[in-house]
């Protein structure tokens, strides 16, 4: 029995690790198709990760669900994780659209902690995506989770990761207050480069 559902994870990791490596490529063909009509490079650097089964089944307990190979493939939405960092705002919107009109994925799931950010302070795009696996007797649809930010977000996402880490799960509140107002400040900044961007369109146009 132990042997089948460790037979079973061993499969699922095997599937997840095959579609970070076709949305890697896709994802590549996309941007870089994008990069070559505008004729801009709106894409800063891209990182991506598989989820070890260890960080997974640690997921599964703090949301309190059973450690099996199903509970990862409905619970965890994020065991293959891409993230796009872009220059500018109005880049991360750019190609959240061309992710979503692509017919390389579905589209699952979207929020716009951009317009909407968490309680921390995080601000991104996430798009959760079905990867499609043409595996020997069937197709199989792979949930991925890709994150869509500006250099000044994953700066601030990084930076907040790293100490999080640090601290207990009950994170004080004065310190929950100055990650916040750092976000706020991050958001600004972010307004203004978009601002100034746009002027030196202008100038490029004329
Ligand atoms: P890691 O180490 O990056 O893999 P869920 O995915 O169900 O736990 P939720 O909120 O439904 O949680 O999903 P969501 O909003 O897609 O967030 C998942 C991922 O977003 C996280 O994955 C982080 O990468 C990132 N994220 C969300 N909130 C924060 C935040 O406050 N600070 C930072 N730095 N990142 C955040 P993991 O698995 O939690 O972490």
């Amino acid at each position: 029995m132990i042997d089948h559902q460790e037979k079973e994870f061993k499969e699922l990791m095997l599937r997840y690790n095959f579609a970070k490596r076709t949305l890697e490529t896709e994802l590549d063909i996309l941007l870089k198709e994008y990069e070559f009509n505008h004729e801009t490079t709106p894409v800063e650097h891209i990182k991506s990760r598989l989820k070890s089964k260890s960080s997974a089944i640690k997921k599964l307990e703090k949301k309190g669900y059973d450690i099996t190979p199903e509970n990862i493939k409905n619970h965890i939405h994020d065991m293959v994780g891409v993230r796009i960092v872009c220059s500018f705002l109005s880049d991360v919107y750019d190609i959240v659209d061309i992710i979503k009109s692509s017919n390389k994925f579905r589209v699952k799931d979207e929020s716009d902690y951009i317009k909407n950010p968490k309680d921390s302070g995080y601000v991104s795009y996430h798009l959760n995506v079905l990867v499609p696996l043409y595996l020997q007797k069937n197709i199989e649809y792979i949930e991925t989770e890709i994150q869509i930010r500006t250099v000044a977000m994953d700066f601030w996402a990084s930076l907040d990761h790293k100490l999080r880490y640090k601290l207990p799960d009950d994170i004080p509140v004065y310190l929950q207050r100055e990650m916040l107002e750092c976000s706020e400040s991050i958001n600004v900044l972010d307004t203004k480069m978009q601002h100034l961007y746009e002027i030196v369109k202008k100038y490029q146009d004329k």
